[in-house]
């Protein structure tokens, strides 16, 4: 048989783990993560390479409901996310299956391809708990499949993978073989930069966070890399900075390393904090941090 090649909508809810379980598939860090909702932003993909096929995955923002700009761009980042694609994963979160989930199920019902259910956390549960829940996602006829995983102890990712492979066509590849994302390394930089501010900082604070490059130089040995958080009112500025500088430096140095596994060079990373009031709604603002509707 040829080389097959195809796309796979991974769609669900906010935290339920879609990024987790794309990076595990690919094998690399393609997608931040956090305890946090909504930390995927983009439609994000994730390529898996391997000599047989090429899968891509694509991690899409989880469905939510913010009246905001940005919630907006996130709403079809995750809506065109599933046309043309060779199946769909809608993820759920073991402990939270409720009506939300059921609404998403729903809402593909009629798609022409392949629709897989994975209910995700699954070493955190048991199968007494989980029974009559499957039994009733199993009233959803037009599943394909239903799969148990654990993306932290990386359970089931193979036979889900397997699974997956099967619905695709035979076809050239997509992307070069030796690729894993369509992101550029400085999409990538913002990113693990965005996380570990996700990471670090409390409550709402996050949320209102964007992360933008305003300097790359890559030289032989070291890569310069100036970058500024992005945040929407002076208080926050004040808790991103820390005392003394504390906070910052903090997410400076766990980005900076992360980075540096990135591009496999040292990095000189320096970050400055930005007050853009309501940039979440303005749309001029959004362009400039990369999240316009014509770039999906
Ligand atoms: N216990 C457990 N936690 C998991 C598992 N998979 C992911 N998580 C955690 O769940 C949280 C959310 O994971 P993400 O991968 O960011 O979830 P997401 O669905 O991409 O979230 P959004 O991008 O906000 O829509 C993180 O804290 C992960 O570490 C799992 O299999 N078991
Ligand atoms: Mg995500």
């Amino acid at each position: 048989m040829g080389f097959k090649a195809g796309f796979v909508a991974i769609i669900g809810k906010p935290n339920v783990g879609k990024s987790s379980l794309v990076n595990e598939l690919v094998g690399e860090k393609v997608s931040i993560t956090s305890p946090k909702a909504q930390t995927t932003r983009n439609r994000i993909f994730g390529i898996k390479n391997t000599k047989d096929y090429q899968i891509v995955f694509v991690d899409t923002p989880g469905v939510q409901h913010t009246q905001t700009k940005l919630g907006e761009y996130m709403k079809v980042a995750t809506d065109g996310a599933t046309a043309d694609v060779d199946a769909i994963v809608i993820v759920l979160d073991a402990l939270r299956i409720n009506q939300e989930d059921y609404k998403i199920i729903e809402k593909y019902k009629s798609v022409k391809c392949p629709v897989f259910i994975v209910v995700n956390k699954i070493e955190v549960t048991n199968f007494e708990k989980m029974y009559p829940i499957l039994a009733k996602l199993n009233e959803f006829k037009f599943i394909k499949k239903f799969i148990t995983t654990s993306a932290i102890r990386k359970i089931n990712i193979e036979e889900l993978e397997n699974e997956l492979v099967k619905c695709l066509p035979e076809s050239e590849p997509f992307y070069p073989t030796d690729e894993y994302t369509d992101k550029s390394v400085r999409f990538m930089c913002q990113e693990i930069i965005r996380e570990k501010a996700l990471l670090y900082l409390q409550e709402e604070i996050p949320h209102g966070i964007a992360v933008e490059i305003s300097s790359f130089e890559e030289g032989d040995n070291l890569v310069k890399i100036d970058a500024n958080i992005i945040t929407e009112n002076l208080r926050h500025k004040q808790i991103i900075i820390g005392s003394n500088g504390s906070m910052l430096k903090r997410i400076g140095v766990s980005a900076r390393g992360d980075i540096e596994k990135l591009v496999s060079k040292k990095v000189m990373l320096n970050l400055f904090v930005k007050v853009k009031k309501d940039w979440k709604d303005d749309i001029n603002a959004l362009i400039d941090l990369g999240f316009s509707k014509k770039d999906i």
